[in-house]
């Protein structure tokens, strides 16, 4: 057979509007799609999260198969898989000397930055933008130009406008505001009662990927077993329409809620679907609003979960492209620390990140205000070397790629890109988990003390934080009420502030599970 374009796939482009498929021929074509163990162990990614990608590929191949396309799909554990995407096309290649070879653009620059290197050499390798987003690379580096500051709130809002979502009949916006998230800060009440999930069987696809990470990734953390997550894009379908009936009216309420073995609360858990490609973003969005227009749900669920997907989504992959590959590299706040042994194994008497981390190795997911403000804002006070602790996360959650974990860590999190996420690192105490979750009630720490055996230790970390950066931070407007309490404490208060920060410190990196 001669071939004449090869169409090579990754595991995370499992969409049948890609842009590498839209003219492909069944006749004339042939799809190449590749497990091997680089990507796999680049970070030591949870077995959950393997199981779930290498799954997904083979239902995907299914799924072309039956359109008709001829594949070469493969597998970890072929005979002479050279372990490597490059490797696997190389090899395809050879096999096909195919007029063209197309591939949509990869979501990390790491494998970019190859398939480019090999594009120097191969004329007819052609590698064509991801149109599965709302704003093209062209489009946000537009949009950036002469900004002095790129705010979110300014990108969403032009997004709106593009968009034409939640917009009013003038153009404005629904409601009469941009964004209702001042409504989206609720504690949850005790007697909330939480949707139930649904379930996906795993069928014998599942179940021969299973296997196959057990025997190959049996060294990284998570749990493998119990993986209960949509494989296909109508499993997607109905995780995404379960959510959109029961989740969605109170996610606007609680979605910064956090409470003690809840792992979902009112969140969708599909971002891992939708990175992968799964479920359609714009598809999303639109039954969001349909929803809104129809009454079932309040503006400020609708506008709030819009504005995660269209506004969050879109800009920090749009930060990602606008500025890799140095953007991975920085460090404003200077930070050096080892990650705590802790993270990988939630053995911590710190009860908040004992359960954050205790569902993340379970499930492969936490929700966003656990990522942000508990086990983020650890790493941000503790001051973890950011390369540390965003290969953590890339490795960790399910839906992490690196277009998206890296702005939300090294920006969001850890302050790291000098504030293009945040004009203030969410930097905060105890105080603020206690106000979200019922955590502090079960811990053996007493969020109400701040020095001492007995306190919180994100209390003293808060405040060291906050003294260690004073250079940094100390002329930041929306931090100045804090630095005028701090300057207004008693100075022995400070001192004992900041001698115990010390304290904590040097126990971490004498490797105390605190
Ligand atoms: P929901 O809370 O139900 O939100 C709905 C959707 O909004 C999500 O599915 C997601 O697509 C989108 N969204 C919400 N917040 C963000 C955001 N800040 N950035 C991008 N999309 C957002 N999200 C990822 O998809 N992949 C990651 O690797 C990732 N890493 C993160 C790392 C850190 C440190 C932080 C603070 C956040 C990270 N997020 C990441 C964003 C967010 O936490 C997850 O998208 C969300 O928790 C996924 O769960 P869900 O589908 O239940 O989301
Ligand atoms: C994350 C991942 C894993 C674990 N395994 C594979 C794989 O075997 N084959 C593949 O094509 N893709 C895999 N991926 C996803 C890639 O790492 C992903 O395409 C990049 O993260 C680019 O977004
Ligand atoms: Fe977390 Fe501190 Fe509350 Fe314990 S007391 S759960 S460590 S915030």
């Amino acid at each position: 057979m001669t071939v004449r374009r090869l169409i090579m796939l990754l595991g995370d482009q499992l969409s049948a509007g890609l842009s590498s498929l839209v003219d492909a021929d069944p006749a004339r074509d042939r799809i190449l799609m590749a497990e091997v163990q680089e990507e796999g162990r680049y970070v030591p990614h949870h077995p959950k999260k393997i199981l779930l990608i290498l799954s997904a590929m083979r239902h995907f191949a299914d799924e072309l198969r039956e359109r008709g396309f001829q594949l070469d799909y493969v597998r970890l554990d072929d005979a002479g898989n050279s372990g490597s995407l490059l490797g696997e096309l190389s090899a395809a290649r050879a096999r096909w000397q195919p007029e063209q070879i197309c591939i949509t653009e990869p979501g990390e620059w790491r494998l970019l930055a190859q398939f480019r290197a090999f594009q120097a050499q191969w004329p007819e390798l052609e590698i064509r933008e991801d149109t599965r987003f709302f704003c093209s690379h062209e489009r946000f580096a537009g949009w950036a130009k002469d900004r002095k500051q790129l705010r979110m709130e300014f990108f969403y809002r032009d997004m709106r406008r593009l968009s034409g979502l939640l917009l009013d009949a003038d153009g404005g916006p629904e409601g009469g505001a941009w964004n209702f998230d001042a409504e989206n800060r609720k504690a949850l009440p005790t007697d909330v009662a939480v949707p139930a999930q649904p379930h996906f069987a795993a069928d014998s696809i599942t179940r021969d990927v299973e296997a196959l990470v057990a025997q190959h990734f049996a060294d990284h953390y998570g749990r493998l077993e119990g993986f209960d997550y949509p494989v296909t894009a109508a499993e997607a379908e109905q995780l995404w329409q379960s959510f959109l009936a029961q989740g969605m009216p109170s996610f606007g309420d609680y979605q910064d809620a956090m409470a003690d073995d809840q792992p979902y609360l009112f969140h969708a858990r599909i971002a891992a679907a939708m990175n992968i490609g799964l479920l359609d973003p714009r598809r999303v969005c639109l039954d969001v609003q349909a929803s809104w227009q129809a009454g079932d749900i309040p503006l400020n669920a609708a506008e709030g979960f819009i504005r995660q997907i269209l506004g969050w989504r879109e800009y920090v992959r749009g930060i990602y492209w606008l500025h890799m590959p140095e953007y991975a590299e920085r460090n404003a706040l200077g930070n050096s620390r080892a990650l705590p042994d802790f993270y990988w194994t939630g053995d911590t008497r710190m009860r908040c990140m004992q359960q954050a981390i205790g569902q993340t190795l379970e499930h492969a997911y936490a929700h966003h205000i656990q990522r942000l403000m508990v086990t983020g804002n650890f790493a941000l006070l503790a001051g973890i070397e950011p390369k540390k602790i965003c290969d953590w996360y890339l490795a960790v959650y399910m839906d992490a790629f690196d277009w998206v974990e890296l702005p939300n860590t090294l920006g969001m999190v850890m302050h790291a890109d000098g504030g293009y996420l945040g004009s203030k690192p969410y930097c905060a105490s105890g105080q603020y988990i206690k106000r979200m979750s019922n955590h502090c009630k079960g811990c053996s720490y007493k969020v109400s003390e701040q020095t001492g055996e007995r306190a919180c230790p994100f209390n003293s970390l808060y405040w060291h934080f906050l003294m260690r950066h004073r250079e940094q931070l100390g002329r930041n407007q929306r931090l100045s009420m804090v630095y005028r309490n701090l300057e207004r404490m008693p100075e022995a208060k400070q001192r004992a502030l900041w001698d115990w920060g010390e304290t904590l410190l040097a126990r971490l990196d004498a490797g105390d599970r605190l």
